[in-house]
């Protein structure tokens, strides 16, 4: 296929959503197929890195009484847990050293999907003054989607690397209805390799 290349420039940022092993197969909340995003996660990785263009790995990091939990009442089995060995990234994501972590959804009484929400992640992006922002990772049909929606309405000029999210799709559609949403919010869809 012979998709249009992306140049990458100064004010463009990588933001890797939530590649942690709770959501990687095995893990508590196994989103199916997330370990395959994750060669072409390494490959965006290395281009950003290349070009000297900052990365943001935002990661869920719930206190372990979080309401999100089923204990709580919550929707989900309890996962990552702040400092546990489900909550670490991936061994195998090759995050740059100087990668900025943004942790969410850090509160007990409150989740939060999007890496925007309660973070720092929106101040540390203007002070670097990043335009465009490539956003991949875990899950499509939750915090990538959350992610890329606040993105959309914060203005910056936003792609959603189509071969590197996985959704966990609890209903059959999710993943297509997260998509479409992101698409009617101004997302463009781009795979990693058009990325140059
Ligand atoms: C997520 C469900 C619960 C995600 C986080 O990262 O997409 N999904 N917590
Ligand atoms: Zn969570």
């Amino acid at each position: 296929m012979n998709l249009p290349k992306i140049r990458l420039q100064n004010g463009d940022a990588l933001i890797v959503v939530d590649v942690q092993y709770d959501f990687l197969p095995g893990g508590a909340l196994a989103v199916p197929g997330g370990d395959e995003i994750i060669a072409p996660l390494n490959r965006c990785l290395a281009v950003f890195s290349g070009h000297g263009l900052p990365v943001f790995a935002t990661r869920d990091w719930h206190p372990v009484d979080h309401c999100s939990f089923s204990p709580q009442g919550g929707p989900w089995p309890p996962h990552c847990v702040a400092g546990t060995s489900g909550a670490a990234f991936s061994r195998q994501l090759e995050l740059p050293e100087d990668t900025i972590i943004i942790s969410k959804a850090t509160e007990a009484d409150k989740d939060a999907y999007s890496g925007f929400e309660d973070t720092s992640l929106r101040d540390l992006l203007s002070e670097q003054q990043i335009k465009r922002v490539f956003i991949g990772g875990l899950a499509t049909d939750y915090c990538v989607k959350q992610t890329v929606l606040d993105a959309c309405r914060l203005g910056y000029d936003t792609h959603v690397l189509v071969d590197a999210i996985r959704a966990v799709n609890v209903r059959p559609n999710d993943e297509d209805e997260a998509f479409a949403a992101m698409r009617d919010a101004g997302a463009i869809p781009a795979a990693t390799d058009e990325i140059l």
